[in-house]
Parts: C-alpha cells; structure tokens; sequence
C-alpha cells in the first residue's frame, strides 16, 4: 500500500482474494435463496433454467444463473422485485427506463448502510477525508447520484454540501467561500463550472478545491486532462448504476488506473453480450452483476449493456479488489445526456403519438461550446403541415419539446424539416448521431 493511500474500510478493501471468495460465495448462497423463495419472478425464472439455490456450490455456478434485464424492472413496475414488504423499503429511486415507466430502486436501513459504506469507500480512495469538504453537484431527487454522494459523504465525516446541479454561478462562489475541497458531479458539468469560473474572472487561486469524483456518464481520458487542467485538480471516476445501488459500485484509487469494484458487495461478471457465454478477465464483453448484500431488491446477473474489461491484477494501492476500465460503450442505445439516461424509443413514442409527423426522425447529440450536451431530434413534418407554415411547425415541436421532457426530465431541442428530407434507410436506421468525442 502506498504511503498515502486512504482507505475508508481496509479489512475489506484489501481481503485476501481466497477469503473474499469465500465471503461473496457464503453471501452468493444467501442472495440466491432470498431471491428464490421471496420474489416470485426469480423463481420463475429459475424454474425455467432448472436451478434451484442449491445448486450454487462455487462462484463458477453463478453462470447457471438466469439473467435480468432492464425490462424486466419495467415489466414488474414498481414494487414486484422486493423480496420484502413495502413497509421496510425507506427509501426509493429511480431513473428511465426504455419507454414509459421508470426503473425502481428500493432500499431497506440495511442497504442505505451499504450504500453509504461503498460510498464512503469510493469517496475516501480519491483522497479525501473527514476534513474534507465536498461540494455535491449531482441532482438531488430520483436521481441516485445526490443522495448516494450525500450519504458517503456524511458517513465519512466530510461536510456535505448539497447544493444539487444547476446555477453555476451560484456553485462558483459557494465553492470559494465555503472552501469546498472536493466536487463531486458529472464531467460535463466539472468543465461547465470552469467555464463559469472562467468567464466570471475568479482566479482559481481564490478556490481550496483539490479533486473531483465525476461518473453517472461516459468520459475519457482526455476529458479527464482536460478537467484536472482547467481546475488543477485530481479527476477521479466513478461507476454505478440505480439497478444496482446507485453510485459506489465502483470507483478510483489513487493511482487512476480502473475502478475498484466493491466485491464483497457485488459479483461482477464479463459476458459476451451476443451468445451470453462468460468471459474471462481482459477480455472486452458487457457487465453484468450479481448483488451480494442487498435485501430489499436482490439483483441476479444484471446485464447492465455497459461494456469494459475487468483486471484482476494487484493494484498498488493495495485493494485487492477487481478493476474495471473505463465503460468503453453500450450494448443498447442508451444515451446519456447530461447525466439523464435517456432511450430514442422514448422519442420516438413521443413522435408517432402526434399528429402530421412522418415516423421519420433522427437525433443528433452535441457538446456546446459551454461543455453541455445538447440534443436536437429533427422530425419530419407531413405535406399537410408543412403547408400550414412556420407558426404551426413551432408549435408542434414544442409539443414534442414539452412531451420529451415531462418524460425524461431534461429539455431538447426540436427542429421539424420539410417533408421527404431525411434519407429513408435501407436496413438499419440510423437514429442517433452523437458527436461529443467521448
Ligand atoms: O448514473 C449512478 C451514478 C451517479 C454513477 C453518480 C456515478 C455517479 P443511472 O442513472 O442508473 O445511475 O445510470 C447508470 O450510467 O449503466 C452507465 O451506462 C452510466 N454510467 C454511470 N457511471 C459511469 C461512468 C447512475 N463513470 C448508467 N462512466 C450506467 C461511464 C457511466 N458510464
């Protein structure tokens, strides 16, 4: 272990790899069963692989396991994967799903004790402590990303403050004069804020901030250089998911190089995303999780469509926890637009739902000048409305504006083009263009 390394939790943090097995196969053996006999939609779906929780005797026959998908939270909507009655569930989340309903997490105490546990981890290993002061940006509400970095963040004895996303300005001189010394928000948002701090003039030797733990979106390498330049900070990523927990599924050490998976508290896997077949580490393949503490909303093999590669190799800031790299993309076609999932078929409801529109649109994501995503979906108006003019296009994209946004939660703009524009596809549309270089 370097010198300088924190750890919120060592005993666990750096388990030998044997007794950590030993420990996710013995909480395997009980999620299992928990899901088996308290959820009614595992059994079945046990039952029709043909397992049952004893079957599980190694790690290895987690793969016997059948898979969950993210619609398979739609389809049950909204309490029936608790494997406990609503009266200990204290809390709900939740984010979007495919189309319609969203995707419910739900947390009894015990599991807000673990989230707050892999968050005070995650939040300790960029270097922060108790002393610390952590300026938290991400959204506060359905989100997981407030409340997630809320409860870490006072389990470590840091002061939180919740400020949520938004008002810039208002984040800038918060930050000089609360002395904030950590920001914790998307990487948009990070380079966001230093243009805000740039245009206002404030000179960064004005701000005590030392590091930033940014996640909840896609981002790279560059961008990190770009963030830690524009702030002169420490960039560090951070991974997580609201089917899972939240934020505090995984997250950087010191050395930047992956993000540690909590293993004790979940089982991750690489699977090849088109035959389903396990892959071994280093081998590029889609994520896919196993909760191993969660009582209220146990997840088996979770495909989260997310792709990267797992490193087992030690790490030198002594955890000995699995890395996995940057999520290098999706298997589906989620985007993620300033830290909202968002799915085109959930657009596309909109659209096909309004009159004098051709079922004939595409999507094009950018990153402004300001460092915001944007995205502008542009339909295709019939000859009937295009004939009606200017005025009557208008107000069927702010239809659109408005409809999107009651659905997802975040504005879009809408430009409706002349009939027969957009080129008909010859096999697979393609629906979404995004130019942020990601
Ligand atoms: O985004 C949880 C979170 C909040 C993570 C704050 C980190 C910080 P969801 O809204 O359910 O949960 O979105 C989960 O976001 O499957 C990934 O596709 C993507 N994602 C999350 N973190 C990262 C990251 C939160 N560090 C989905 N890099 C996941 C790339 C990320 N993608």
């Amino acid at each position: 272990m370097s010198s300088t390394e924190r750890m919120w939790n060592a005993e666990f943090e750096m388990m030998p790899r044997d007794q950590l097995q030993k420990l996710q196969l013995q909480r395997l053996k009980q999620t299992v069963e928990r899901a088996y006999y308290k959820v009614p939609f595992f059994r079945k779906a046990f039952d029709q692989k043909g397992v049952k929780p004893e079957d599980i005797k190694s790690l290895d026959d987690v793969s016997k396991l059948p898979f969950t998908i993210k619609n398979d939270f739609r389809d049950n909507y909204p309490f029936g994967l608790l494997a406990e009655p609503i009266e200990n569930v204290v809390r709900i989340h939740a984010s979007s799903g495919t189309t319609g309903k969203p995707i419910v997490g739900a947390y009894n105490r015990n599991d807000l004790d673990v989230w707050a546990e892999v968050m005070a981890r995650s939040i300790t290993g960029s270097g922060a402590s108790a002393g610390d002061v952590l300026q938290n940006a991400y959204g506060y509400g359905l989100f997981t990303g407030g409340l997630g970095f809320h409860l870490g963040g006072e389990r470590m004895g840091a002061t939180v403050i919740p400020i949520s996303g938004g008002l810039s300005k208002r984040q800038i001189m918060m930050m000089e004069d609360l002395g904030s010394t950590t920001l914790c928000c998307t990487p948009s948002y990070a380079l966001a804020l230093a243009e805000t701090m740039q245009e206002g003039q404030v000179s960064r030797d004005r701000f005590k901030l030392q590091r930033g733990i940014f996640g909840a979106e896609p981002w790279s390498e560059a961008m990190r250089k770009e963030i830690e330049e524009r702030w002169q900070i420490d960039a560090f990523n951070i991974y997580g998911l609201t089917e899972l927990i939240g934020p505090g599924v995984s997250c950087e050490c010191s050395q930047k190089v992956g993000m540690h998976i909590w293993e004790d508290h979940f089982l991750a896997e690489i699977i090849d995303p088109v035959t389903g077949e396990p892959l071994g580490y280093g081998q590029e393949g889609e994520l896919v999780f196993t909760s191993l503490t969660k009582e209220a909303l146990p997840v088996i093999r979770y495909r989260t469509r997310d792709r990267t590669v797992l490193n087992v190799e030690p790490c030198a800031c002594g955890r000995t926890h699995v890395r996995m790299e940057r999520i290098r993309g999706r298997t589906d076609d989620m985007l993620i637009i300033r830290g909202v999932n968002i799915f085109p078929s959930q657009i596309e409801s909109v659209i096909l739902t309004l009159p004098d529109l051709e079922p004939q649109y595409f999507i094009v994501v950018d990153r402004e000048k300001s460092n915001l995503d944007n995205l502008e979906v542009r339909v295709e108006a019939t000859e009937r409305l295009w004939i009606r003019g200017e005025e009557a296009r208008q107000a069927i994209a702010g239809r659109i504006r408005r409809e999107v946004q009651q659905i997802v939660g975040i504005s879009i703009d809408v430009k409706i083009v002349e009939p027969k524009s957009i080129q008909r596809s010859e096999g697979k549309a393609k629906r979404v263009f995004d130019l942020r270089e990601l």
